[in-house]
């Protein structure tokens, strides 16, 4: 897959993928992600990118020029058609499923913006997406790309190894996570659940899935709220709630 980003700090992309997961991505050739910076498209002697805003007001916004050509410029490195996306607060929710969708494109642009963001208008000729990470207000769209890129970048084959497949993950069955435990058996006073030494791996998975579907509806019963969940995993859901509607609050 390759990955273009049109930004003002190149360094900050290049610079925060070099490591873990996606550095191999990158190294072995799955993946590959350019920048393009507004600033290289230009004219002025000061390569001036921001503009005060019409109608008046604190802040400024980047002139639509050296966006539009930064643009045009990374779409001409990438397949035809690839999709163009802009990283904002009034984007719709960057989630795995979004995730997934994109993973599966050849070709991706994401435009990071700074300032107050961008000339409305460049987004009308040159933005196909808005996607936001969250409902948070970051100054630059360079840490949700990252973000993005790397919940994509996971899900490319050959990524991950068999052994750590993305299919596995919790988020993947709608679930969060069970609780993970390594060596010492003891630590601190605190054991390992005494299943995870049985051996017995069918009740090994059993328990996981228990605390995965305990903790999803403890933490975040919007993820399961009508939603369909693997038949194993609504029994279970099933349980906890009949069992709070018992009057039974255990909440361990
Ligand atoms: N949240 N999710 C987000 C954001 C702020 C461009 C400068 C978010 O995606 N982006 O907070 N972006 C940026 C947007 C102009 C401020």
């Amino acid at each position: 897959m390759q990955i273009e980003v049109v930004t003002l700090f190149p360094p900050m992309i290049t610079g925060a993928l070099r490591f873990g997961v996606v550095g191999r991505a990158i190294e072995s050739g799955r993946l590959a992600v350019g920048t393009e910076d507004p600033r290289d498209h230009t004219r002025d002697v000061h390569r001036t990118v921001d503009d005060r805003p019409y109608g008046g007001g604190p802040g400024m916004v980047l002139k639509p020029e050296p966006m539009l050509a930064a643009i045009r410029a990374a779409a001409a490195r990438l397949p035809e058609g690839s999709l163009r996306v802009c990283l904002s607060a009034q984007g719709e929710r960057f989630t795995q499923a979004r995730a997934r969708e994109l993973a599966a494109l050849a070709g991706l642009m994401l435009v990071a913006g700074r300032y107050e963001g961008m000339d409305e208008r460049v987004i009308e000729l040159g933005i196909d997406r808005e996607i936001s990470i969250g409902d948070y207000v970051l100054s630059g769209g360079e840490l949700p790309a990252l973000a993005l890129i790397d919940a994509v970048a996971r899900l490319l084959p050959g990524v991950l190894g068999d052994e750590r497949s993305s299919e596995f993950d919790s988020f993947s069955q709608g679930l969060l996570d069970w609780p993970h435990y390594t060596r010492p058996e003891v630590f601190e006073g605190l054991e390992v659940p005494k299943v995870l030494l049985s051996g017995n791996h069918a009740d090994i998975e059993r328990w996981r899935l228990a605390q995965a579907v305990r903790r999803t509806w403890q933490r975040r019963p919007d993820l399961v709220l009508g939603q369909v969940l693997p038949p194993e995993a609504q029994r279970l859901l099933n349980e906890l709630r009949a069992a709070e509607a018992d009057g039974d609050d255990d909440r361990g």
